[in-house]
């Protein structure tokens, strides 16, 4: 292999990510990719393992990895951690009586030491919902305040609608390729 086409595949890697979707189960995640994706999103169903997605965007390839958030998938959820570059949290901004234990679940994740590395990007999803929960109130309920370990960033969006979904994207790519390509 040639110099060139060693520096070429290196380049290539180097814009190749890897994201791990998390949150309970019902959050929105599947339907969330999907319309990220461009798929059809009236027929999700609930994801029994995981689903990975091989997603194109902004000259980036990101391997996404969508896991169950069941109560029984949760213990699995670290076989996913290993070289993570971005965290999306996926909340239901209309489930107010889950949002303790969505809370209590990401804040444990973030003390895991194999996701060290990772931006998180939340998403308050279901905003179309009426009577859903704000961004900023997603954000105090989840105490996102007090993280200190990961850059993290709060986006209130609607995987149905497909609101705001690329804004969210956006930060975290910029975020990841700030501290993965810093400026020269
Ligand atoms: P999960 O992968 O996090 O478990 P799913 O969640 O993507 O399977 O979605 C769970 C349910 O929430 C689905 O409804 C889905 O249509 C709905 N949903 C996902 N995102 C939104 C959203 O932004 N707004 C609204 N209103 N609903 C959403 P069903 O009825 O199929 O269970
Ligand atoms: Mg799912």
């Amino acid at each position: 292999m040639g110099l060139l086409t060693v520096l070429k595949k290196m380049r290539e890697k180097e814009r190749e990510l890897r994201l791990l979707v998390l949150g309970l189960d019902n959050a929105g995640k599947t339907t969330l990719l999907k319309r990220f994706n461009g798929e059809d999103v009236a027929t999700t169903s609930p994801t029994l393992g995981f689903n990975i997605k091989t997603l194109e965007h902004r000259g980036f390839k990101l391997n996404v990895w969508d896991v169950g958030g069941q109560r029984s998938l949760r213990s699995y959820w670290r076989n996913y951690f290993e070289s993570t570059d971005g965290l999306l949290w996926v909340v239901d901004s209309g489930d107010r009586q889950r949002l303790q234990l969505a809370a209590t679940e990401l804040h444990g994740l973030l003390r895991e030491e194999r996701l060290a590395g990772a931006t998180l990007l939340v998403f308050a999803n279901k905003q179309d919902l009426p009577g859903a929960l704000s961004a900023g109130d997603i954000r105090e309920a989840l105490a996102l305040d007090a993280i200190r370990s990961h850059p993290w960033c709060i986006q209130g969006c609607s995987a149905v609608t497909g609101h705001n979904l690329l804004g969210g994207i956006d930060w975290l790519l910029d975020d990841i390729s700030s501290r993965l390509c810093p400026p020269d």
